[in-house]
């Protein structure tokens, strides 16, 4: 390979206000970015707080597809070699899935990554990009490193830039520019490596065969997981083409709103039931979130993660390992802990976001996690992983099958309700509503918790046991998270959880979470199972009347 030097020029700069990572990353809209210097500006305070520091290093980079992407790309590209990063490891055309860049950072051993992604936020020119750093564990970067890139940015005056010129991302290989590399790399092939790893691929293929009248439908909703999807359900499990839609990642992930829930995957829902589908699945933006449906079924979140815990036995990389303990953030439900308690193993309870399960998984602590945010995963990686639970799921379904050979998803779920009884679980999101509005709520419900009297006070049929706003301290390395969710729990175990979105980028987003654990009764509908709770809910913060909405945007 030619090698052509370059030189660095140090650009001066003045920082931007509002460069604060939230739950995963900063996360903006695209014209934010676009203005001069301010995606530099993060990115170098990102370089910069690399805990043994940007020179000498090896980072992953890539991301899932949307606008602004190859850009960001080439602006990394640049930045990097002006701070003496070493090699930087790119997908081909800058394409990653967030669990593929995960998989890859830990694979090479390398110093880090930095990920492109809005996640589930919609793309486009008027829409949203985002940037995140991962740590050399393959997990998004902890509070102690967002906190010090969001200071850098506050005071930024340089940055060092490299002149190389536009480098050519579709084609695979190595280039080298001085004593700095690029390697371009297949996004998919790493990720298929690990997925047969922990899979038996043999075992789904077979249960295919038997179930030839068994309809998969995987909607990747135009973001990264199409091509992971083809290559996994279509090529190594041979299911028909047509069991993948909507799987060439677009810029604006076709004008859609890549979020895999009931309302934003309304064209999968709307086949599932139209063409009797046995299996329907999504994935975000990035290909970190999964949702399971069939027809007349849904699998909420929260179950979701507790019977991928309950069937460990169905997934060989869990069977041989063992499973070494289980964790959920606080917002989800409870139904991952009762099977953590019949199991007897250990159990954790975290705050929003996956930042928080790393440590415990790094420590050997915790095999399986989830959040009720569509998110699922375990110590295979360091981020939830959606093709991953999709897989996951093919496995219970095969599994299952063994027993009974015309299994479907709700059988599945009923099954586990009657061992366990069940976790009702609902989410209210209000999206973009006006930040001032959405104080005064949290406000009526800050007031609340914080008076004593409170506890023992009587809402609708409910009684107040607990109130607080959750606080997490790590039990490996002790940091303490505070604020974390206004948490009110009643004598009959039921919740009522209320916190503001840190992914937005539009005004604020109120989530309103509820559970009720009803421990026989399983038939009722969700939302006619939670809707007295709901009530209480209001009406204690009084939502409606401080943001006027009667309705929330969506509901899980
Ligand atoms: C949301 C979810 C949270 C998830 C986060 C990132 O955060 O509630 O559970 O970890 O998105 O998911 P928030 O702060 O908006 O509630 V993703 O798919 O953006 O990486
Ligand atoms: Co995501």
């Amino acid at each position: 390979m030619p090698t052509s030097q370059f030189s660095v020029k140090q650009v001066t700069t003045t920082p931007f206000e509002g460069q604060k990572p939230g739950t995963s990353g900063l996360r903006k809209r695209v014209k934010i970015f676009q203005q001069q210097h301010y995606t530099e500006n993060f990115i170098q305070a990102t370089l910069s707080a690399i805990p043994d520091g940007p020179a000498g290093a090896t980072l992953v980079v890539g991301g899932d597809g949307r606008y602004f992407l190859k850009e960001a790309v080439q602006k990394i590209i640049r930045l990097a070699a002006g701070n003496g990063v070493k090699k930087l490891v790119v997908g081909q055309n800058g394409i990653l899935s967030t669990p593929a860049a995960s998989n890859l950072i830990r694979k090479r051993k390398a110093t880090g990554g930095i990920l492109l992604t809005a996640s589930h936020n919609p793309g486009g020119p008027d829409n949203d990009f985002g940037i995140k750093y991962n740590m050399s564990n393959g997990g998004p970067a902890p509070e102690s490193v967002t906190d010090k890139i969001y200071k850098i940015t506050t005071t930024i005056s340089s940055y060092p830039e490299a002149d190389i010129p536009a480098v050519d991302l579709s084609a695979l290989g190595t280039k080298t520019f001085g004593d700095f590399t690029i390697e371009v790399i297949d996004s998919v092939d790493d990720y298929v490596i690990l997925m047969k790893e922990i899979f038996d691929f043999a075992l789904l293929k077979n249960f295919f065969k038997k179930r030839p009248d068994y309809k998969v439908l995987f909607d990747s909703l135009h973001g990264v997981t199409g091509p992971y999807a083809q290559r996994i359900l279509v090529k190594e499990l041979g299911l028909p083409e047509s069991s993948v839609m909507n799987a060439t990642p677009s810029e604006d992930f076709g004008g859609g709103h890549p979020d895999p829930n009931l309302t934003y995957a309304h064209d999968l829902v709307a086949r599932v039931e139209k063409e009797n589908i046995d299996f329907g699945a999504a994935s975000d933006g990035d290909g970190d979130r999964n949702m399971i449906i069939g027809k007349g079924a849904f699998v909420n979140p929260s179950d979701s993660v507790a019977l991928i815990a309950a069937y460990a036995d169905a997934i060989p990389y869990f069977k041989k390992s063992g499973l070494k303990g289980l964790a959920r953030s606080m917002p989800t439900s409870g139904a991952l802990d009762r099977v953590a308690k019949k199991k007897g193993i250990q159990f954790f309870e975290t705050p929003t976001g996956w930042k928080f399960f790393g440590n415990l998984m790094d420590a050997g602590k915790c095999s399986i996690c989830g959040e009720e945010s569509f998110g699922t995963g375990s110590d295979h990686i360091r981020e939830k992983d959606g093709v991953w639970a999709i897989i996951a799921w093919l496995s219970i379904v095969a599994y299952a099958s063994e027993s009974n050979p015309k299994v479907g998803l709700n059988d599945i779920l009923n099954k586990h309700y009657e061992e366990y009884g069940r976790n009702y679980f609902s989410r209210y999101d209000y999206e973009e509503v006006d930040s001032d509005h959405a104080a005064k709520v949290m406000s009526h419900l800050t007031a609340f918790i914080n008076d004593k009297a409170s506890i023992g006070k009587k809402l609708g049929a409910y009684e107040v046991a607990t109130a607080d706003n959750f606080e997490y301290t790590d039990p490996i390395d002790g940091s303490v998270s505070k604020n974390q969710g206004i948490r009110i729990v009643f004598t009959d175990a039921s919740r009522i959880i209320f916190r503001l979105s840190g992914t937005g980028s539009q005004g604020a987003t109120i989530r309103l979470y509820v559970e009720k654990y009803a421990p026989k009764e399983y038939k009722t509908e969700t939302q006619a199972a939670i809707q007295d709770l709901i009530d209480v809910a209001l009406a204690l913060s009084r939502l409606r009347e401080e943001t006027g909405r009667e309705k929330p945007t969506v509901i899980t």
